[in-house]
C-alpha cells in the first residue's frame, strides 16, 4: 500500500486527512505531540479499516534533532513515503504588531515555518532518490492576504506559500508534485489554540455562518493526492460560502 505521512494528525484537518487516506487503502504515518490522541486515532482507523497499517510518531516538529533521527530510523517498510502532508501548525494570539507577544511569534515561526522545513528536509531526499512523491503543504488564506492583528501568523503562512513554490521548482526534475491547500475559516481546535483555551472566544469565530469542516479540507487534500500522476494541483484556495476574503464575512 502507498504511504501517507501526516503531521498534526491529533486534531482538525490532520486527523480527518489520516482517516480519508486510510479509507482509500493507504497506510498512514501519523504525527502530533499528544500520544493519547494518536492512540485514539489508531484505534479508530483499526476498527474502520483493519488492513491499514498505522505508524504513530509522537514528536514535536520544532525539535530538529528528533525529527531528523525519527525519520532516519524508519524501518524499510515505512521509508517509501509517497505523500507528505505538512499540516502541523497553529496561530498563537491575535494582537496588533506593536503589542505582539514575542513568545507567540516564536512558537508560530518555529512550528509553521521551521517545523515544516525540518520534516520536509528529512523526507524529500527519499522522494528524490525514488523520483516519486507528493508534498502537500497546508498554508492558509492568511498566506495570500494579511488581516488586522494577523501579522506574524500571516507572515508564517506567506512563508509556506513561498516554500511551496520553491519546492515545486527545485523538485521539478525528480517528478515530485507540490501542492498548497489554503483554507479560510474552518472549525477545528485552531481558534481554541489561538485564544489559549478560551472556548467562548473561540466559538465566536464560527457564529452566524457555516464554517468549513475538517472533512472538507481532507477531501480536497485527498483529491489532490489522487489525480493522475501527470497532474499537479498547484494551489487550492478554499473558503466557506459566507467568506469572501480574510475580512469580509456574510453572517446572520
Ligand atoms: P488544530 O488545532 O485542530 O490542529 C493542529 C494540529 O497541529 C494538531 O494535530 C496539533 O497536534 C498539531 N501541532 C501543533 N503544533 C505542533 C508541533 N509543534 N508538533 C507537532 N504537531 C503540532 O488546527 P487545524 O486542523 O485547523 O490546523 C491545521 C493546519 O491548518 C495548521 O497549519 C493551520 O495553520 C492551518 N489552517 C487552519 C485553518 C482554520 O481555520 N482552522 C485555516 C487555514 C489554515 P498536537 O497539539 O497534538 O501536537
Ligand atoms: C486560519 C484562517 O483567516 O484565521 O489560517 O487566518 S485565518
Amino acid at each position: 500500500m502507498p504511504i501517507a505521512f501526516i503531521t498534526g494528525a491529533t486534531s482538525g484537518f490532520g486527523k480527518s486527512t489520516a482517516l480519508i487516506f486510510a479509507r482509500n487503502g493507504w497506510d498512514v504515518i501519523i504525527n502530533g505531540r499528544r500520544s493519547d490522541r494518536l492512540n485514539q486515532l489508531e484505534q479508530e482507523i483499526n476498527s474502520e479499516t483493519p488492513n491499514t497499517r498505522v505508524l504513530k510518531l509522537p514528536f514535536d516538529v520544532r525539535d530538529r534533532n528528533i525529527v531528523a533521527e525519527t525519520i532516519e530510523r524508519l524501518s524499510d517498510d515505512w521509508k517509501s513515503i509517497e505523500v507528505l502532508v505538512n499540516n502541523a501548525g497553529l496561530a498563537s494570539g491575535l494582537a496588533p504588531i506593536h503589542e505582539g507577544n514575542i513568545d507567540d511569534w516564536e512558537v508560530m515561526i518555529d512550528t509553521n515555518i521551521k517545523g515544516l522545513l525540518y520534516v520536509s528536509r528529512a523526507i524529500m531526499p527519499g522522494m528524490v532518490a525514488r523520483k516519486s512523491g507528493h508534498i502537500i503543504n497546508i498554508s492558509s488564506i492568511a498566506g495570500k492576504e494579511a488581516y488586522p492583528k494577523g501579522n506574524v501568523y500571516c507572515a508564517t503562512k506567506h512563508a509556506v506559500d513561498a516554500l511551496t513554490k520553491s519546492m515545486r521548482i527545485d523538485l521539478l526534475p525528480y517528478g515530485i508534485r507540490v501542492t498548497s491547500v489554503d483554507p479560510g475559516a474552518a472549525e477545528t481546535e485552531f481558534s481554541l489554540v489561538r485564544f489559549g483555551g478560551d472556548e467562548e472566544r473561540a466559538s465566536q469565530v464560527y457564529k452566524g455562518y457555516t464554517p468549513l469542516r475538517p472533512e472538507d479540507i481532507a477531501d480536497i487534500i485527498f483529491y489532490a493526492a489522487s489525480r493522475p500522476s501527470h497532474v499537479t494541483l498547484n494551489d487550492i484556495l478554499v473558503t466557506p460560502l459566507a467568506q469572501a476574503n480574510t475580512s469580509n464575512f456574510h453572517k446572520d
